[in-house]
């Protein structure tokens, strides 16, 4: 379930949105003109979220909560609790109800280069956001947080910083490309699963990307070609780590290194180097 789930949706009549900014964080205008909703949305205590800026993987959190819940087994119809709730809210906007039921969080961070290109392919295909333009434009429009969404930047550390106020599990896409059941394990602990050993297999297989790629309930090939043309570039598109190095140019890897260290250069959130 996403938080903001888009209410045309039901009568398909999509276009692409308008950027509009709810308290200084551009977003599209379906969020914005139905924001008192999502505002008002009641959480309960049972609910886990998961808090992603877009691209940063999401779906596969939500895959792998899910087939933790379920014990390892993939079933179509999802349990009705606990609700996992997916957004990709910054921190500020997400509604209070959640945080004065005290409920749990994942975060899933992913380093700012393969988010950035992971985002221009996805623009490129979906009609929920606006068109990207030429590269070298969504590249100036990320580092400028003019995209939908807002800053990379901003997203990851006001959620960094957060973690220590509320239940919060924080992960990054790297950690788990690199080892996924170690990280598997440590979102089954947060949940409070304790997962026989065969259950934890069949998980890390099921998540993986070469199942995910081919799941229809993952990989959004039930979304209408209206809405995101697959044909262009699929949702389900490398799910590598260091992709950035066939997009960025020298020099643009030069100015986007520049303009991260002053973004970032004093918080404590330290991605790896992902050269
Ligand atoms: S969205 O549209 O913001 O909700 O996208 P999100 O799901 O957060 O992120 C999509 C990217 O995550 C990759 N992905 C995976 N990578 C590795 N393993 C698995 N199992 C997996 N599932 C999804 C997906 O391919 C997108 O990244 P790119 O780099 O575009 O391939």
């Amino acid at each position: 379930m996403e938080l903001d789930y888009h209410p045309e949706l039901r009568d398909l009549t999509i276009r692409r949105p308008q950027l509009k900014l709810l308290e200084d964080v551009p977003s599209p205008d379906w969020v914005v003109d139905n924001w008192e909703t999502v505002k008002n949305f009641q959480a309960k205590p049972d609910d886990l979220l998961i808090a992603t800026y877009p691209k940063a993987g999401s779906t596969w959190m939500q895959e792998i909560v899910d087939l933790i819940s379920q014990n390892g087994i993939e079933l179509i119809e999802k349990m009705a609790f606990p609700r996992v709730i997916k957004t990709h809210l910054p921190i500020q906007l997400v509604p209070k109800s959640f945080w004065e039921q005290d409920c749990k969080a994942i975060i899933v961070a992913r380093n700012a280069k393969d988010s950035l290109v992971s985002y221009f392919h996805f623009h490129r295909t979906c009609h929920l956001v606006p068109e990207p333009g030429a590269w070298r434009e969504f590249f100036q429009r990320f580092m400028n947080g003019k995209v939908s969404r807002g800053s990379w930047y901003d997203h990851v550390k006001g959620w960094w910083e957060a973690k220590d106020k509320h239940r919060i599990l924080f992960l990054f896409y790297e950690d788990i490309k690199e080892n996924p059941r170690r990280e598997i394990l440590k979102v089954a602990e947060f949940m409070e699963k304790v997962l026989e050993e065969d259950v934890i297999e069949k998980i890390v297989h099921l998540s993986s990307f070469k199942v995910m790629k081919d799941n229809p309930m993952a990989n959004y090939t039930t979304v209408p070609m209206d809405i995101m043309d697959q044909n262009i570039s699929r949702f389900m598109r490398k799910g590598e780590v260091g992709d950035w190095k066939n997009h960025f140019t020298v020099s643009q890897n030069e100015d986007f290194d520049e303009h991260y260290e002053r973004q970032m250069g004093h918080s404590s959130l330290k991605f790896r180097n992902v050269l």
